[in-house]
Protein backbone atom coordinates (compact mmCIF):
# COMPACT_ATOMS: atom_id res chain seq x y z
CA UNK A 1 0.00 0.00 0.00
CA UNK A 2 1.14 3.64 -1.33
CA UNK A 3 2.26 6.25 2.27
CA UNK A 4 -0.01 9.15 1.16
CA UNK A 5 0.81 10.21 4.81
CA UNK A 6 1.52 13.68 3.79
CA UNK A 7 -1.05 13.68 0.89
CA UNK A 8 -3.99 12.80 3.74
CA UNK A 9 -3.24 15.66 5.76
CA UNK A 10 -2.65 18.17 3.71
CA UNK A 11 -6.42 17.14 2.17
CA UNK A 12 -7.58 17.41 6.01
CA UNK A 13 -5.94 21.23 6.03
CA UNK A 14 -7.27 21.79 2.30
CA UNK A 15 -11.37 20.79 3.26
CA UNK A 16 -10.88 23.73 6.46
CA UNK A 17 -9.83 26.35 3.20
CA UNK A 18 -11.43 25.34 -0.02
CA UNK A 19 -14.68 24.03 -0.69
CA UNK A 20 -14.59 20.10 -0.56
CA UNK A 21 -10.19 20.43 -0.47
CA UNK A 22 -9.71 21.02 -4.04
CA UNK A 23 -10.13 23.74 -6.36
CA UNK A 24 -11.87 21.54 -9.16
CA UNK A 25 -14.74 18.71 -8.25
CA UNK A 26 -13.26 16.05 -10.20
CA UNK A 27 -9.65 16.20 -8.23
CA UNK A 28 -11.75 15.03 -4.89
CA UNK A 29 -12.16 12.03 -5.52
CA UNK A 30 -15.54 11.94 -5.02
CA UNK A 31 -16.84 9.25 -7.30
CA UNK A 32 -13.89 6.77 -6.67
CA UNK A 33 -13.71 7.28 -3.02
CA UNK A 34 -10.34 7.77 -0.72
CA UNK A 35 -8.30 11.13 -0.78
CA UNK A 36 -6.67 13.14 -3.37
CA UNK A 37 -2.87 12.45 -4.00
CA UNK A 38 -1.24 15.54 -3.81
CA UNK A 39 1.29 16.08 -6.32
CA UNK A 40 5.01 17.74 -5.79
CA UNK A 41 6.06 17.41 -9.00
CA UNK A 42 5.93 15.77 -12.86
CA UNK A 43 8.38 15.11 -15.80
CA UNK A 44 7.85 13.45 -19.30
CA UNK A 45 5.63 10.37 -18.44
CA UNK A 46 6.24 10.48 -14.53
CA UNK A 47 4.63 12.06 -11.58
CA UNK A 48 5.87 12.37 -7.72
CA UNK A 49 3.24 12.93 -5.54
CA UNK A 50 4.67 14.58 -1.71
CA UNK A 51 5.40 11.45 0.17
CA UNK A 52 7.04 10.93 -2.46
CA UNK A 53 5.17 7.97 -4.36
CA UNK A 54 6.07 8.10 -8.26
CA UNK A 55 2.80 7.37 -11.28
CA UNK A 56 2.78 6.63 -14.54
CA UNK A 57 0.36 9.81 -16.11
CA UNK A 58 -2.69 9.10 -18.14
CA UNK A 59 -4.58 12.41 -17.29
CA UNK A 60 -1.90 15.04 -18.36
CA UNK A 61 -3.48 16.91 -16.56
CA UNK A 62 -7.13 16.94 -18.35
CA UNK A 63 -5.15 16.81 -21.39
CA UNK A 64 -2.69 19.43 -21.88
CA UNK A 65 0.31 17.55 -21.51
CA UNK A 66 0.22 16.52 -24.57
CA UNK A 67 4.22 16.38 -25.15
CA UNK A 68 4.78 14.88 -21.40
CA UNK A 69 4.84 17.01 -18.55
CA UNK A 70 7.84 20.00 -18.58
CA UNK A 71 9.10 19.67 -21.69
CA UNK A 72 12.35 21.51 -22.17
CA UNK A 73 11.10 23.21 -24.85
CA UNK A 74 7.94 24.96 -23.09
CA UNK A 75 10.08 25.63 -20.16
CA UNK A 76 12.98 27.12 -22.57
CA UNK A 77 10.28 29.26 -24.00
CA UNK A 78 8.43 30.40 -20.48
CA UNK A 79 12.09 31.11 -19.33
CA UNK A 80 13.12 33.12 -22.27
CA UNK A 81 9.48 35.31 -21.45
CA UNK A 82 10.08 35.59 -18.05
CA UNK A 83 12.36 38.90 -17.47
CA UNK A 84 9.96 40.68 -19.71
CA UNK A 85 7.47 40.96 -17.27
CA UNK A 86 4.46 38.87 -16.44
CA UNK A 87 1.89 40.75 -17.75
CA UNK A 88 0.51 43.85 -19.89
CA UNK A 89 -3.06 44.26 -20.21
CA UNK A 90 -1.92 45.34 -23.84
CA UNK A 91 -1.63 43.42 -27.06
CA UNK A 92 1.73 41.60 -27.76
CA UNK A 93 3.59 40.75 -30.98
CA UNK A 94 3.05 36.66 -29.54
CA UNK A 95 -0.78 37.23 -29.33
CA UNK A 96 -0.61 37.79 -32.94
CA UNK A 97 1.70 35.01 -33.81
CA UNK A 98 -0.61 33.10 -32.07
CA UNK A 99 -3.77 33.76 -33.90
CA UNK A 100 -2.07 33.20 -37.07
CA UNK A 101 -0.68 29.68 -36.20
CA UNK A 102 -3.91 29.06 -34.75
CA UNK A 103 -5.68 30.10 -38.05
CA UNK A 104 -3.12 27.67 -39.98
CA UNK A 105 -3.56 24.89 -37.72
CA UNK A 106 -7.83 25.20 -37.55
CA UNK A 107 -8.70 26.92 -40.96
CA UNK A 108 -12.34 26.93 -40.11
CA UNK A 109 -11.20 29.61 -37.72
CA UNK A 110 -10.83 33.14 -39.63
CA UNK A 111 -10.72 35.25 -36.53
CA UNK A 112 -10.04 33.93 -33.13
CA UNK A 113 -10.09 35.51 -29.37
CA UNK A 114 -7.84 34.11 -26.75
CA UNK A 115 -9.55 33.91 -23.38
CA UNK A 116 -7.87 31.77 -19.80
CA UNK A 117 -10.08 29.06 -20.01
CA UNK A 118 -12.55 26.05 -22.04
CA UNK A 119 -15.30 27.58 -20.09
CA UNK A 120 -14.58 31.06 -20.79
CA UNK A 121 -14.20 30.47 -24.30
CA UNK A 122 -17.52 28.17 -24.63
CA UNK A 123 -19.55 30.93 -22.55
CA UNK A 124 -18.18 33.45 -25.05
CA UNK A 125 -18.72 31.14 -28.13
CA UNK A 126 -22.63 30.80 -27.52
CA UNK A 127 -23.47 34.48 -26.47
CA UNK A 128 -21.32 35.31 -29.85
CA UNK A 129 -23.80 33.02 -31.87
CA UNK A 130 -26.98 34.45 -30.06
CA UNK A 131 -25.72 37.63 -30.70
CA UNK A 132 -25.17 37.04 -34.29
CA UNK A 133 -28.91 35.74 -34.62
CA UNK A 134 -30.68 37.02 -32.14
CA UNK A 135 -32.09 34.05 -30.93
CA UNK A 136 -31.87 32.76 -27.05
CA UNK A 137 -31.67 28.66 -27.15
CA UNK A 138 -29.29 26.23 -27.91
CA UNK A 139 -29.09 22.72 -27.97
CA UNK A 140 -26.51 20.69 -26.23
CA UNK A 141 -26.05 17.18 -25.71
CA UNK A 142 -26.56 15.02 -22.13
CA UNK A 143 -23.39 13.97 -21.01
CA UNK A 144 -21.28 16.68 -23.27
CA UNK A 145 -19.94 19.56 -20.79
CA UNK A 146 -18.50 22.86 -22.07
CA UNK A 147 -17.20 24.06 -18.64
CA UNK A 148 -19.16 25.63 -15.57
CA UNK A 149 -21.30 28.12 -17.07
CA UNK A 150 -24.58 28.46 -16.62
CA UNK A 151 -26.30 27.53 -19.91
CA UNK A 152 -24.65 24.34 -20.06
CA UNK A 153 -25.23 22.86 -16.65
CA UNK A 154 -28.40 21.42 -17.38
CA UNK A 155 -29.72 18.01 -17.15
CA UNK A 156 -31.47 16.61 -19.71
CA UNK A 157 -35.47 17.01 -19.45
CA UNK A 158 -37.63 13.77 -20.01
CA UNK A 159 -37.52 12.63 -22.99
CA UNK A 160 -35.45 15.28 -25.85
CA UNK A 161 -38.05 17.96 -26.50
CA UNK A 162 -38.34 19.32 -23.38
CA UNK A 163 -36.50 22.31 -21.87
CA UNK A 164 -33.85 21.43 -19.20
CA UNK A 165 -33.82 21.27 -15.26
CA UNK A 166 -30.95 22.98 -13.96
CA UNK A 167 -27.92 20.22 -12.95
CA UNK A 168 -26.37 22.80 -10.38
CA UNK A 169 -28.25 24.70 -7.75
CA UNK A 170 -27.86 28.60 -8.90
CA UNK A 171 -28.78 27.97 -12.22
CA UNK A 172 -31.99 29.84 -12.86
CA UNK A 173 -35.09 28.67 -14.78
CA UNK A 174 -34.69 31.45 -17.01
CA UNK A 175 -31.28 30.22 -18.05
CA UNK A 176 -32.31 26.62 -18.09
CA UNK A 177 -35.28 27.26 -20.29
CA UNK A 178 -33.43 28.07 -22.99
CA UNK A 179 -31.21 25.01 -22.85
CA UNK A 180 -32.23 22.33 -25.05
CA UNK A 181 -30.77 18.69 -24.70
CA UNK A 182 -31.17 15.67 -26.59
CA UNK A 183 -28.73 12.17 -26.08
CA UNK A 184 -25.91 12.24 -28.07
CA UNK A 185 -25.69 10.23 -31.30
CA UNK A 186 -29.30 10.74 -31.61
CA UNK A 187 -29.98 12.94 -34.68
CA UNK A 188 -34.05 12.22 -34.64
CA UNK A 189 -33.45 13.93 -31.10
CA UNK A 190 -32.20 16.84 -32.36
CA UNK A 191 -34.56 17.34 -35.83
CA UNK A 192 -37.31 17.02 -33.37
CA UNK A 193 -35.82 20.02 -31.01
CA UNK A 194 -35.51 21.80 -34.28
CA UNK A 195 -38.56 21.54 -35.77
CA UNK A 196 -40.52 22.18 -31.86
CA UNK A 197 -38.48 25.59 -32.08
CA UNK A 198 -38.67 27.33 -35.06
CA UNK A 199 -36.17 30.04 -35.72
CA UNK A 200 -35.59 29.84 -31.94
CA UNK A 201 -31.98 27.90 -31.80
CA UNK A 202 -29.05 30.18 -31.76
CA UNK A 203 -26.47 27.25 -31.53
CA UNK A 204 -25.55 23.77 -31.56
CA UNK A 205 -22.92 23.14 -29.21
CA UNK A 206 -21.43 19.58 -28.54
CA UNK A 207 -17.95 18.05 -28.10
CA UNK A 208 -17.26 16.27 -31.40
CA UNK A 209 -15.69 13.32 -29.99
CA UNK A 210 -16.68 13.01 -26.59
CA UNK A 211 -14.48 12.99 -23.63
CA UNK A 212 -16.83 13.87 -20.80
CA UNK A 213 -19.39 10.35 -20.14
CA UNK A 214 -16.23 8.65 -20.95
CA UNK A 215 -14.84 8.16 -24.34
CA UNK A 216 -17.87 8.17 -26.99
CA UNK A 217 -17.36 8.71 -31.02
CA UNK A 218 -19.80 10.17 -32.98
CA UNK A 219 -21.55 7.54 -34.98
CA UNK A 220 -20.86 6.87 -38.51
CA UNK A 221 -22.49 10.02 -40.39
CA UNK A 222 -23.53 12.11 -37.36
CA UNK A 223 -21.22 15.11 -37.39
CA UNK A 224 -22.12 15.58 -41.09
CA UNK A 225 -25.89 15.46 -40.75
CA UNK A 226 -25.59 17.94 -37.78
CA UNK A 227 -23.73 20.23 -39.96
CA UNK A 228 -26.34 20.21 -42.42
CA UNK A 229 -29.06 20.56 -40.09
CA UNK A 230 -27.53 23.55 -38.74
CA UNK A 231 -27.00 25.10 -42.44
CA UNK A 232 -30.41 24.87 -43.10
CA UNK A 233 -31.96 26.33 -40.25
CA UNK A 234 -29.32 29.19 -39.89
CA UNK A 235 -27.86 27.86 -36.44
CA UNK A 236 -24.16 28.57 -35.68
CA UNK A 237 -22.54 24.48 -35.34
CA UNK A 238 -20.20 25.01 -32.61
CA UNK A 239 -17.38 22.16 -31.77
CA UNK A 240 -16.18 22.29 -28.65
CA UNK A 241 -12.53 21.28 -29.29
CA UNK A 242 -11.01 22.21 -25.84
CA UNK A 243 -10.44 18.46 -25.60
CA UNK A 244 -9.68 17.01 -28.83
CA UNK A 245 -8.21 20.24 -30.12
CA UNK A 246 -4.54 20.10 -31.38
CA UNK A 247 -4.83 16.52 -29.87
CA UNK A 248 -6.80 14.14 -32.46
CA UNK A 249 -4.74 15.94 -35.80
CA UNK A 250 -3.10 18.89 -35.78
CA UNK A 251 -6.40 20.29 -36.80
CA UNK A 252 -8.48 18.70 -34.06
CA UNK A 253 -11.48 16.33 -34.58
CA UNK A 254 -13.13 18.57 -37.35
CA UNK A 255 -9.58 17.74 -39.29
CA UNK A 256 -10.17 14.13 -38.55
CA UNK A 257 -13.96 13.93 -40.03
CA UNK A 258 -13.73 16.71 -42.48
CA UNK A 259 -16.52 18.99 -41.02
CA UNK A 260 -16.28 23.03 -41.18
CA UNK A 261 -18.42 24.41 -37.42
CA UNK A 262 -19.12 27.49 -37.39
CA UNK A 263 -17.22 28.36 -34.62
CA UNK A 264 -14.62 26.31 -32.02
CA UNK A 265 -13.91 26.52 -28.61
CA UNK A 266 -9.88 25.73 -27.30
CA UNK A 267 -8.36 25.49 -24.28
CA UNK A 268 -5.85 22.89 -22.53
CA UNK A 269 -3.29 21.70 -25.02
CA UNK A 270 -3.44 25.63 -26.63
CA UNK A 271 -1.82 26.81 -23.51
CA UNK A 272 0.84 24.26 -23.27
CA UNK A 273 -0.52 23.94 -19.03
CA UNK A 274 -0.82 27.60 -18.67
CA UNK A 275 -3.89 29.05 -18.99
CA UNK A 276 -5.00 29.69 -22.47
CA UNK A 277 -8.72 29.29 -23.52
CA UNK A 278 -9.75 30.34 -27.32
CA UNK A 279 -12.72 30.65 -29.54
CA UNK A 280 -12.97 31.33 -33.11
CA UNK A 281 -14.59 30.25 -36.31
CA UNK A 282 -16.56 32.58 -39.19
CA UNK A 283 -14.99 35.99 -39.66
CA UNK A 284 -19.12 37.40 -40.33
CA UNK A 285 -19.74 35.71 -36.71
CA UNK A 286 -16.62 36.32 -34.87
CA UNK A 287 -16.89 40.24 -36.16
CA UNK A 288 -19.60 40.47 -33.67
CA UNK A 289 -17.17 40.42 -31.03
CA UNK A 290 -16.52 43.76 -29.47
CA UNK A 291 -14.67 46.09 -29.54
CA UNK A 292 -15.53 44.76 -33.71
CA UNK A 293 -19.08 44.37 -32.69
CA UNK A 294 -21.42 44.58 -30.07
CA UNK A 295 -21.16 40.89 -28.30
CA UNK A 296 -19.31 42.04 -24.98
CA UNK A 297 -16.26 39.14 -24.08
CA UNK A 298 -13.36 40.60 -22.04
CA UNK A 299 -10.41 39.50 -19.87
CA UNK A 300 -7.73 41.42 -18.05
CA UNK A 301 -5.00 37.83 -18.67
CA UNK A 302 -6.62 37.35 -22.01
CA UNK A 303 -3.43 36.88 -24.46
CA UNK A 304 -1.29 36.82 -21.10
CA UNK A 305 2.40 36.74 -22.35
CA UNK A 306 3.56 33.96 -20.53
CA UNK A 307 0.50 31.97 -21.09
CA UNK A 308 1.15 32.40 -24.82
CA UNK A 309 4.94 31.67 -25.13
CA UNK A 310 4.12 28.37 -23.07
CA UNK A 311 1.34 27.69 -25.72
CA UNK A 312 2.78 29.07 -29.16
CA UNK A 313 6.30 26.71 -28.31
CA UNK A 314 4.04 23.74 -27.69
CA UNK A 315 1.75 24.55 -30.38
CA UNK A 316 4.59 24.92 -32.77
CA UNK A 317 6.28 21.62 -32.38
CA UNK A 318 3.17 19.74 -32.68
CA UNK A 319 2.48 21.62 -36.00
CA UNK A 320 6.20 20.82 -37.24
CA UNK A 321 6.26 17.13 -35.91
CA UNK A 322 2.83 15.58 -37.24
CA UNK A 323 4.74 12.53 -37.11
CA UNK A 324 3.80 12.38 -33.39
CA UNK A 325 0.25 11.95 -34.25
CA UNK A 326 0.89 8.10 -35.65
CA UNK A 327 2.89 7.49 -32.64
CA UNK A 328 0.16 8.39 -30.44
CA UNK A 329 -2.52 6.89 -32.33
CA UNK A 330 -0.20 3.59 -31.96
CA UNK A 331 0.54 3.59 -28.51
CA UNK A 332 -3.07 4.53 -27.60
CA UNK A 333 -3.87 1.42 -29.79
CA UNK A 334 -2.19 -0.69 -28.03
CA UNK A 335 -3.39 0.33 -24.92
CA UNK A 336 -6.96 0.47 -25.45
CA UNK A 337 -6.73 -3.01 -27.27
CA UNK A 338 -4.66 -4.58 -24.77
CA UNK A 339 -6.83 -3.74 -22.43
CA UNK A 340 -10.09 -4.81 -23.75
CA UNK A 341 -8.10 -8.17 -24.52
CA UNK A 342 -7.32 -8.45 -20.76
CA UNK A 343 -11.10 -7.81 -19.71
CA UNK A 344 -12.38 -10.21 -22.30
CA UNK A 345 -9.18 -12.74 -21.05
CA UNK A 346 -11.19 -12.70 -17.73
CA UNK A 347 -14.72 -12.87 -19.07
CA UNK A 348 -15.39 -9.18 -17.87
CA UNK A 349 -16.22 -8.03 -21.45
CA UNK A 350 -16.09 -4.38 -20.96
CA UNK A 351 -16.55 -1.78 -23.43
CA UNK A 352 -13.77 0.05 -24.41
CA UNK A 353 -13.64 3.30 -26.76
CA UNK A 354 -10.91 5.03 -28.15
CA UNK A 355 -10.63 8.19 -30.62
CA UNK A 356 -6.52 8.97 -30.89
CA UNK A 357 -4.74 9.19 -27.82
CA UNK A 358 -8.00 9.44 -25.81
CA UNK A 359 -9.72 6.23 -24.93
CA UNK A 360 -11.98 4.68 -21.83
CA UNK A 361 -12.75 1.06 -19.96
CA UNK A 362 -16.86 1.59 -18.99
CA UNK A 363 -16.98 -1.51 -16.72
CA UNK A 364 -20.28 -2.04 -18.62
CA UNK A 365 -20.43 -5.33 -20.99
CA UNK A 366 -22.61 -3.42 -23.25
CA UNK A 367 -21.83 -0.61 -26.11
CA UNK A 368 -21.80 3.07 -24.93
CA UNK A 369 -22.72 5.25 -27.66
CA UNK A 370 -24.35 8.09 -24.57
CA UNK A 371 -24.86 8.70 -21.35
CA UNK A 372 -27.20 6.53 -20.66
CA UNK A 373 -25.10 3.99 -21.98
CA UNK A 374 -22.35 4.73 -19.65
CA UNK A 375 -24.56 4.86 -17.02
CA UNK A 376 -24.81 1.19 -16.88
CA UNK A 377 -21.10 1.00 -15.63
CA UNK A 378 -20.32 -0.41 -11.90
CA UNK A 379 -18.94 2.65 -10.60
CA UNK A 380 -18.05 0.81 -7.40
CA UNK A 381 -15.93 -1.28 -9.34
CA UNK A 382 -14.50 1.17 -11.18
CA UNK A 383 -13.54 2.64 -7.85
CA UNK A 384 -11.94 -0.20 -6.70
CA UNK A 385 -9.81 -0.39 -10.11
CA UNK A 386 -9.00 2.97 -9.80
CA UNK A 387 -7.22 2.35 -6.38
CA UNK A 388 -5.64 -1.02 -7.79
CA UNK A 389 -4.11 0.99 -10.57
CA UNK A 390 -3.27 4.13 -7.87
CA UNK A 391 -1.08 1.26 -5.52
CA UNK A 392 0.46 0.01 -8.88
CA UNK A 393 1.78 3.49 -9.85
CA UNK A 394 -1.07 4.07 -12.64
CA UNK A 395 -2.40 7.30 -12.36
CA UNK A 396 -6.21 7.21 -14.04
CA UNK A 397 -9.17 9.67 -14.03
CA UNK A 398 -10.70 9.60 -10.84
CA UNK A 399 -14.29 9.05 -12.54
CA UNK A 400 -15.39 6.43 -14.67
CA UNK A 401 -16.75 9.37 -16.68
CA UNK A 402 -13.83 10.93 -17.72
CA UNK A 403 -11.34 9.98 -20.51
CA UNK A 404 -7.59 8.85 -20.59
CA UNK A 405 -5.00 11.14 -22.60
CA UNK A 406 -2.22 9.61 -23.61
CA UNK A 407 1.17 11.83 -24.15
CA UNK A 408 3.97 11.58 -26.42
CA UNK A 409 6.27 10.42 -23.00
CA UNK A 410 4.50 6.83 -22.85
CA UNK A 411 6.89 4.36 -24.50
CA UNK A 412 6.76 0.75 -25.44
CA UNK A 413 7.78 0.11 -21.51
CA UNK A 414 5.07 2.10 -19.96
CA UNK A 415 2.65 0.35 -22.35
CA UNK A 416 3.83 -2.41 -20.97
CA UNK A 417 3.58 -1.34 -17.29
CA UNK A 418 0.34 -0.29 -17.99
CA UNK A 419 -1.09 -3.34 -18.93
CA UNK A 420 0.31 -5.81 -16.22
CA UNK A 421 -1.05 -3.73 -13.96
CA UNK A 422 -4.12 -3.46 -15.49
CA UNK A 423 -4.46 -7.40 -15.92
CA UNK A 424 -3.78 -7.31 -11.84
CA UNK A 425 -6.01 -4.73 -10.67
CA UNK A 426 -9.33 -5.90 -12.73
CA UNK A 427 -8.63 -9.64 -11.01
CA UNK A 428 -8.40 -7.29 -7.45
CA UNK A 429 -11.08 -5.16 -8.06
CA UNK A 430 -13.61 -8.15 -9.22
CA UNK A 431 -11.93 -10.59 -7.01
CA UNK A 432 -11.06 -12.97 -9.18
P1 LIG B 1 -11.94 24.54 -18.41
O1 LIG B 1 -12.81 25.71 -18.02
O2 LIG B 1 -11.89 23.47 -17.32
O3 LIG B 1 -10.54 24.97 -18.89
O4 LIG B 1 -12.59 23.87 -19.69
C1 LIG B 1 -13.93 23.45 -19.63
C2 LIG B 1 -14.17 22.37 -20.67
C3 LIG B 1 -14.83 22.69 -21.82
N1 LIG B 1 -15.05 21.75 -22.79
C4 LIG B 1 -14.61 20.49 -22.64
C5 LIG B 1 -14.87 19.49 -23.72
C6 LIG B 1 -13.91 20.11 -21.47
O5 LIG B 1 -13.48 18.83 -21.33
C7 LIG B 1 -13.67 21.05 -20.46
C8 LIG B 1 -12.96 20.71 -19.17
N2 LIG B 1 -12.66 19.32 -18.98
C9 LIG B 1 -12.58 18.87 -17.61
C10 LIG B 1 -12.31 17.36 -17.64
N3 LIG B 1 -13.50 16.62 -17.88
C11 LIG B 1 -11.55 19.62 -16.83
C12 LIG B 1 -11.20 19.01 -15.51
C13 LIG B 1 -11.88 19.70 -14.35
O6 LIG B 1 -13.08 20.10 -14.49
O7 LIG B 1 -11.22 19.85 -13.31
Amino acid sequence: MLNLATSAALFDRAKTLIPGGVNSPVRAFRSVGGSPVFLHSAQGAWLTDVDGNRYVDFINSWGPMILGHAPQLVLDAVAQALPHSLSFGAPTRREVEMAELIREMVPSIEKVRLVNSGTEACMSAVRVARGYTGRAKIIKFEGCYHGHGDAFLIAAGSGALTAGEPDSAGVTRGVAQDTLTAPYNDLPAVEALVAANPGQVAALILEPVVGNMGLVAPAEGFLHALRALCTAHGIVLIFDEVMTGFRLAPGGAQQLYGIKPDLTTLGKIIGGGLPVGAYGGLEAIMNCVAPAGKVYQAGTLSGNPMATAAGMAQLRYLHEHPELYAALEASSARLADGTRQIAADLGLNYTVNRVGSMFSLFFTAQPVVNLEDAKTCDTAAFGRYFHAMLNRGIYLAPSQFEALFVSTAITDELVEMYLNACRQSLMEAHDL
